[in-house]
């Protein structure tokens, strides 16, 4: 009884000390005592990020091969290249929470762990890589800027360098979608066809309205998240509107309209059923990303034990 009732004090001091720390705005650190739930929550939310970025590789790799000239190729390679970086920057800060590598990928190949909705819809044009970048990456940014401030130090970390890698990424983006409104009907059309695609994709990365975010109550509490889902897609909203007006784009929303009263851009309904079909599995590519990735995981099994028997032979090397 008297071993159950201190543990019950250990676990109520540890809860407090984490809740002050949270309260004071301090960064919680992979030694740091930490409630269960809140090491569950980050290891979801992380490997679902780190997912994202990798099979986000997928949609625009498509497009190497059929780059429009060698600038464009040699960009959207280094662009593609960045996005597997911040998959192993994220991949490394779930791991300082416990869970390995294999594991996050075994979830993601059984169905129990997802990625981000937005890359289950395929890549038609070349307008789409302007599309992808300019707002799927400008999406992006606008939730990981808010994730720089996130209250695990190793995930806010990783977000301050992607960040600025993002940046880049938004701009080419924009900067080819802005190169084919300035060129023939043909390509002006191929531009606005993207945008008609990709906008109400794009706005369903910021996740469902706050009424019906269920993750959002702990990860507000626990200062996981800063910003809220609805608030983070309206700040999209009003930067991106602006943009498409500037080269000429319109933005597929009848509704879309600037209110007076609150200065913000009021938006129409978002078809959450499409949302609903395309996170558990339905989209028009979900099957197609998973059984690649799964391939590719499996064709690369030697490169992994390859560096494996590297580590084993330089530590007994260390060793003698
Ligand atoms: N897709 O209660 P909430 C990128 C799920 S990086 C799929 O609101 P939460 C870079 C959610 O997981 C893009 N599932 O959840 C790039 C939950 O299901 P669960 C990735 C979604 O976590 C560019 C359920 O719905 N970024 O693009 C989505 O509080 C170009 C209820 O939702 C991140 O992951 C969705 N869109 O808020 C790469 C940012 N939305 O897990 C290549 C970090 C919601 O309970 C090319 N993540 N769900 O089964 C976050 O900020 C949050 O996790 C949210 C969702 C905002 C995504």
């Amino acid at each position: 009884m008297e071993m159950v009732e201190k543990a019950d004090h250990a676990q109520a001091e540890m809860l407090k000390n984490f809740e002050e720390k949270i309260n004071r705005g301090d960064a919680i650190e992979p030694k740091d005592r930490m409630p269960d739930g809140y090491r569950k929550h980050l290891i979801r939310q992380i490997s679902q990020h780190a997912h994202s970025e990798v099979i986000g590789m997928q949609p625009e790799g498509n497009w190497i091969t059929r780059a429009p000239s060698l600038r464009a190729k040699q960009i959207l390679l280094a662009k593609i290249q960045d996005e597997g970086g911040h998959g192993l920057y994220l991949y490394s800060a779930a791991e300082t929470l416990g869970i390995s590598r294999d594991e996050m990928i075994a979830l993601l190949h059984s169905g129990k762990a997802k990625y981000s909705s937005i890359f289950n819809y395929p890549t038609l044009t070349w307008a789409d890589i302007g599309a992808i970048g300019w707002l799927v990456d400008g999406a992006a940014i606008v939730n990981q800027v808010s994730l720089q401030r996130t209250s695990y130090g190793p995930y806010s970390r990783a977000m301050v360098r992607i960040c600025k890698e993002e940046s880049f990424h938004q701009r080419q983006g924009y900067e080819i979608m802005a190169k084919m409104m300035k060129g023939t009907i043909d390509q002006q059309e191929m531009a606005q066809d993207a945008i008609n695609r990709w906008w109400w994709p794009s706005l369903m990365m910021f996740g469902p309205h706050d009424s019906e975010s269920p993750r959002s109550g702990d990860a507000v509490k626990w200062k996981i998240k800063r910003h809220t889902n609805d608030e983070l897609r309206q700040k999209f909203i009003d930067k991106t509107v602006q943009q498409a007006e500037v080269i000429g784009l319109t933005i597929p929303d009848k509704d879309l309209k600037c209110n007076e009263a609150t200065g913000h851009y009021d938006h129409g309904p978002i078809d959450w059923d499409e949302f609903y079909r395309v996170i558990n599995g339905n989209g028009p590519c979900n099957k197609q990303r998973m059984d690649h990735h799964k391939k590719v995981h499996q064709d690369g099994a030697w490169v992994r034990a390859a560096a494996e028997a590297y580590r084993q032979k330089k530590e007994k090397q260390s060793l003698n």
